[in-house]
């Protein structure tokens, strides 16, 4: 079941190796959920960076959600797995993990948003609010304004993504979302722990 309010400050991994170190420090640091994204990895692989991530994430009490592979998170007993708009409909991903996890769905528009709510998304990462290099090929940066109608048009728990740091967060937090969910101000930044109690910091004013 998801619990709103570890979606406060969500980090998703991005392909980084030895991700294990830079993912303790997360986790000490305050990080609320941990999403692995493997675009490239082997299946073989995939499974044994979730296994490692997994006994982390259980040791913090945090939960694990799986990107895009509902067999990587059916093999591990992940807590969720996120969907984007060209992974498996969420009703087959329904089907297969029944109401044994949780699952997100990634929405860059409002119909997109609307429709994942209306197929049984448990919650929303919308965006990129702000320009991002952490992915390739993102469509254009939608701002506060648009996140807002978003999150305003939905009644599952939004979070925001892409682009989002310490300068900033405040500013997506307003908006009346659940949380964040950051790459690079975790881990691109040369102290993971001092950095995400920075984000903490920052989300201390919010409540959840
Ligand atoms: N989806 C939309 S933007 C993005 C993803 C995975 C990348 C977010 O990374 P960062 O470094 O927090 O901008
Ligand atoms: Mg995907």
């Amino acid at each position: 079941m998801l619990n709103k309010k570890d979606l406060l400050l969500y980090l998703c991994t991005n392909q980084v190796r030895p991700i294990t170190q830079a993912l303790e420090e997360a986790l000490a640091g305050g990080v609320t959920m941990v999403q692995i994204r493997e675009k490239d990895a082997s299946t073989q692989r995939f499974y044994e960076v979730a296994c490692m991530v997994q006994a982390l994430t259980r040791r913090y009490g945090v939960p694990l959600v799986i990107n895009d592979r509902i067999d990587i998170a059916l093999a591990v007993n992940a807590d969720g797995v996120h969907l984007g708009q060209s992974d498996m409909p969420l009703g087959a991903a329904r089907k297969l993990v029944g109401n044994s996890m949780f699952i997100g769905v990634s929405a860059g528009t409002l119909e997109q948003a609307l429709a994942a709510q209306k197929y049984g998304a448990d919650y929303l990462g919308v965006g990129p609010v702000y320009p991002t290099t952490s992915k390739a090929d993102v469509p254009d940066a939608l701002g506060t304004e648009r996140l807002r109608v978003i999150r305003e048009a939905v009644h599952i728990p939004v979070i925001g993504i892409g682009g989002i740091g310490p300068h900033n967060i405040r500013d997506v937090m307003q908006t009346g979302v659940a949380g964040v969910a950051v790459i690079s101000a975790i881990l691109s930044q040369p102290d993971i722990k001092a950095a995400t109690q920075e984000l903490r910091d920052a989300l201390g004013c919010f409540p959840v």
